[in-house]
């Protein structure tokens, strides 16, 4: 592979992370202040949200591609973050906004001026009559967009615009050749001039519009040849909030992209302490993803920052907690934490309790915790801060730690692909147990989802030559039996059959 495939990432809201200048918000320099912590846990790359100027907190609306936001430092801040990454070999992943900007971007106050501004080309534009012919006056609420009528008026102006996430997100409009060259520019200038590694490609799906996505094919061949002209190492992973046979096409372009499918999937498991059949759905998956580019990575994850915690999700209960991180850990893929996840933060929506600060330490004056939103889910009664977790070896960090270690450790674990998943089973709908690896070297993994413990003979074509790894279980080879206890998880090595 001539990509970088960073073997575990790690999701950084910005605002969130870590403050270096007391000023409350989470900035580049904290996130350098925390480039040993991130490497002690094992992360060999950071996906950074947006960290361009925007007007709102999150910055998924841009109004200048090519600068930092000065809330978050500045471009020479980033230039040492990357040094200081690379350095520890860490790759830096940049969120690219690509289906829309700000309306506050120079290109929208250009292009609403009027219909033959030159940056008019740049966003969509129809009036009433086209909408009503096209049928598009509204859309079905989807996963990642609430926007039931996505045209927006501007005063004076028989023409509206598309929106697709809310009126101060217009759409992008790729059958313009100017804004494609724009694009090449901007990463060009990212990926080259100052050095990181790829994209996070934001709203992937939704680059062209419904009626229009007979032309997705070619846009994404278009970034692809992009990227790899300018950068033959960097790597891509997209956001495609949709099913496997969806997303399946967009391997053409992409190296990555997210499964919020087993995100979800694993969150049902956690709540149900029930299997299912997940490693076969995910098998489907795979298959469909491997018609399309059998060198596809699948970017899993139990949640990101537009979903609850997973922390939430299972009640707050720790063994909970910890079993996610054993799914997630022992799973095939390329494993996104999100921030905060290693030391089991809580949050549910709205959006800005999702992403609070992460709890360095519960000092109410320690300056690296960001202080820009009130904290609602992680108060030290809920959530014990790092500072307790990192000399806890039963605390939910060294947990997270040591799976990290264990997965950068074996080859088997670390793939991202998945020619040799196997479910297992085992006959009780309570255990998710599944087999990876060469026949000479078969990993079998099996992980309790109930509060019982449960013993469990093994199917007859696996012996077990050791116990690789252990949590809440173990194998008794005089019995002949995996006993485990409530939510444990146990990895063998298997003699060849
Ligand atoms: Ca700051
Ligand atoms: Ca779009």
């Amino acid at each position: 592979m001539t990509i970088n495939s960073p073997k575990i990432c790690y999701e950084i809201f910005v605002r969130s992370f870590c403050d270096s200048n007391n000023d409350g918000i989470g900035d580049i320099q904290g996130i350098t202040s925390k480039l040993d912590y991130l490497q002690d846990l094992g992360i060999e790359a950071i996906w950074l949200t947006p960290i361009h100027p925007s007007p709102s907190y999150h910055k998924y609306d841009v109004i200048d591609y090519y600068a930092v936001d000065p809330e978050f430092g500045s471009l020479d801040d980033l230039r040492t973050l990357i040094r200081e990454a690379h350095r520890r070999h860490i790759a830096v992943i940049l969120d690219l906004i690509i289906n829309h900007t700000s309306t506050l971007h120079p290109w929208f106050l250009e292009a609403q001026k009027s219909s033959d501004n030159p940056f008019r080309e740049y966003y969509w534009w129809k009036n009433d009559q086209e909408i009503e012919a096209l049928g598009i006056a509204t859309r079905d609420i989807s996963d990642d967009s609430q926007e039931v009528s996505p045209w927006h008026e501007i005063p004076n102006d028989p023409q509206k615009y598309y929106g697709l996430f809310y009126k101060g997100m217009p759409d992008l409009n790729f059958h313009s050749q100017k804004l494609r060259h724009e694009f090449v520019g901007i990463m060009k200038f990212w990926l080259t001039d100052i050095g990181v590694d790829g994209f996070r490609i934001d709203a992937a799906r939704h680059i062209f519009p419904t009626w229009e996505s007979a032309h997705n094919r070619a846009f994404w061949f278009f970034f692809k040849e992009t990227v790899e002209s300018l950068k033959p190492t960097a790597f891509t992973v997209g956001e495609i909030w949709a099913g496997a046979s969806e997303i399946a096409p967009y391997y053409k372009g992409l190296h990555a992209t997210f499964n919020f499918d087993l995100s979800f999937a694993i969150q049902e498991l956690l709540i149900t302490e029930n299997d299912p059949g997940l490693i076969n759905t995910l098998l489907k998956t795979h298959a469909l993803y491997e018609q399309t580019n059998t060198g596809y990575i699948d970017a899993i994850m139990l949640t990101n920052h537009d979903q609850e915690r997973i922390a939430s999700v299972v009640g707050g209960d720790t063994k909970k907690i910890k079993l996610a991180a054993c799914i997630l850990l022992t799973l095939p893929g390329q494993p996104y934490l999100y921030y905060g996840e290693e030391i089991g933060m809580l949050g549910t929506k709205p959006d800005p309790e999702i992403r609070e600060p992460f709890i360095w330490s519960n000092n109410p004056a320690d300056p690296a915790v960001p202080r820009w939103s009130e904290i609602k889910h992680n108060g030290p009664a809920s959530t014990k801060a790092l500072s307790e977790q990192i000399v806890d070896p039963k605390s939910v960090y060294s947990h997270y730690k040591e799976l990290i270690a264990l997965r950068r450790s074996l080859t088997t674990l670390g793939q991202t692909t998945a020619r040799d998943l196997e479910s297992v089973n085992l006959k009780n709908d309570s255990l998710l147990a599944f087999s990876r690896g060469p026949v000479s070297d078969r990993l079998l993994i099996i992980h309790n989802l109930s509060g019982k413990a449960i013993s469990t003979r093994l199917p007859l074509q696996y012996s077990v030559r050791e116990v690789v790894w252990s949590h809440q279980a173990y194998w008794n080879s005089t019995a002949k039996r995996v006993q485990l206890r409530p939510y444990g998880s146990l990895i063998v090595l298997c003699n060849p059959k």
